[in-house]
């Protein structure tokens, strides 16, 4: 399917984008940089912005959802915008009970932790999303149509973060209700992973479709998992979703190139190269394993992502300045690197400090 003339890919505003073209494995003028949870609490703007209105108000609310997009787009000079939305959107959107409690995360009207739960819960039939995802393409529409030549980056959770809350019906340490009901309900467990597969694939698709130039999966949790956990019960949910926005493509010097794909979890060391291979072409990598480590794991010609310590946001200007030098160094590694961190921006963190990042990393010689 080749995405509609006004789509920016399509379009040739963002498919030669510094972000794009690492995306694709090559090296632009200089590293494209974006930061996960670049819009968000570190902004006095976006505090100011969200007085009043609940975090899932606000990501259904087109104007908004899309003025706190662009935010840190014109204050930092990011080589992206990331949509301002989150994880479990699609679940509210076909009708599933859940709330983004402050200082907490997502909260669920109840667990879907036993195969009983998980059955009303895959009753709801995951097309629904379609019907309703209105301001999300609403949303992004808006957004690209102010970001010009800068790309969107749509997300989505994977199956397994998404089950990870859904089992425990709110935010967990270990994941206990998740991994448990994987081995106590592999029945159970495959539905409701095939189901929240189908759901947050078409929410990727929906953001692809409407005009983001790549999608990021986000499994930020599966660095709970093993390796053989992960393969068995979780690569193909996580395959099944990425294969949504597989067939999504762009026309680009009489070839035709899909939308970049981009996974990313956290403590994920030990599947780096399982979570390429569910149909990922760059590699998001977190603080813990270096870039050079990680190009060797993933294997070859594989893009990666990151990893900048957040902690080291907060250090002294020189201390940061070595960190984010290490990073680009290492990032050699790999045949293309967009800099981001290892996690997504605390929000305690001083803005201007993001800004000089973006700076120092496009004045680095690539
Ligand atoms: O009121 C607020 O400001 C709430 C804080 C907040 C924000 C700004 C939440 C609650 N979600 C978001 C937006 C968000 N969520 C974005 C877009 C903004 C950007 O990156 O610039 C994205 C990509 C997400 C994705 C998300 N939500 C993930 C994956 C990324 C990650 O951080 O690992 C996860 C795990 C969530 C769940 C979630 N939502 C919110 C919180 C506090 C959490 C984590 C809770 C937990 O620790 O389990």
């Amino acid at each position: 399917v080749i995405l509609p003339d006004r789509h920016p890919l399509t379009a040739a505003r963002t498919s030669r984008s510094r972000l794009v073209r690492a995306y694709r494995g090559e090296r632009p003028d200089a590293t494209p940089v974006w930061f996960m949870r670049q819009a968000g609490r570190s902004l006095p703007e976006y505090r100011e912005l969200r007085v009043g209105t609940r975090m899932l108000d606000a990501c259904l609310d087109p104007a908004l959802a899309s003025e706190i997009t662009l935010q840190p787009v014109r204050r930092h000079g990011v080589d992206a915008g990331i949509f301002f939305s989150d994880i479990v959107v699609p679940l509210r959107l076909v009708g599933v009970d859940v709330e983004i409690e402050p200082g907490r995360g997502p909260v669920f009207g109840r667990a879907y932790g036993d195969a009983a739960a998980v059955a009303e819960l895959t009753a709801i039939d995951p097309a629904t999303l379609d019907a309703e995802a209105g301001p999300i393409t609403e949303a992004v529409r808006r957004t690209v149509d102010e970001l010009g030549e800068t790309p969107l980056i749509g997300f989505a959770g994977a199956p397994f973060t998404l089950a990870a809350y859904l089992a425990e019906g709110g935010p967990s340490k270990d994941h206990l209700a998740a991994r448990t009901l994987m081995h106590a309900d592999p029945g159970a467990w495959s539905a409701l992973m095939a189901w929240s597969a189908e759901v947050t694939g078409r929410f990727l698709r929906t953001q692809v479709l409407a005009g983001a130039s790549a999608a990021q999966l986000f499994d930020s949790w599966a660095g709970a998992l093993s390796l053989a956990d992960y393969e068995t019960h979780v690569a193909p949910a996580s395959a099944r979703a990425l294969e949504f926005v597989h067939d999504l493509e762009y026309p680009l010097d009489g070839a035709e190139l899909r939308v970049p794909v981009v996974h990313f979890g956290v403590g994920t060391g030990e599947l780096l190269r399982a979570m390429r291979e569910v149909g990922a072409d760059t590699v998001g990598v977190d603080y813990r394993v270096p870039l050079d480590v990680a190009a060797a794991r993933v294997g070859d010609g594989v893009p990666l992502q990151g990893n900048l310590d957040p902690a080291l946001l907060a250090a002294p200007a020189a201390v940061l300045e070595r960190a984010v030098d290490e990073v680009l160094e290492r990032g050699r590694s790999a045949p293309a690197h967009v800099f981001n961190l290892g996690h997504g921006v605390p929000p305690s963190t001083d803005p201007d400090t993001l800004t000089r990042i973006v700076e120092r990393v496009h004045a680095w010689e690539a």
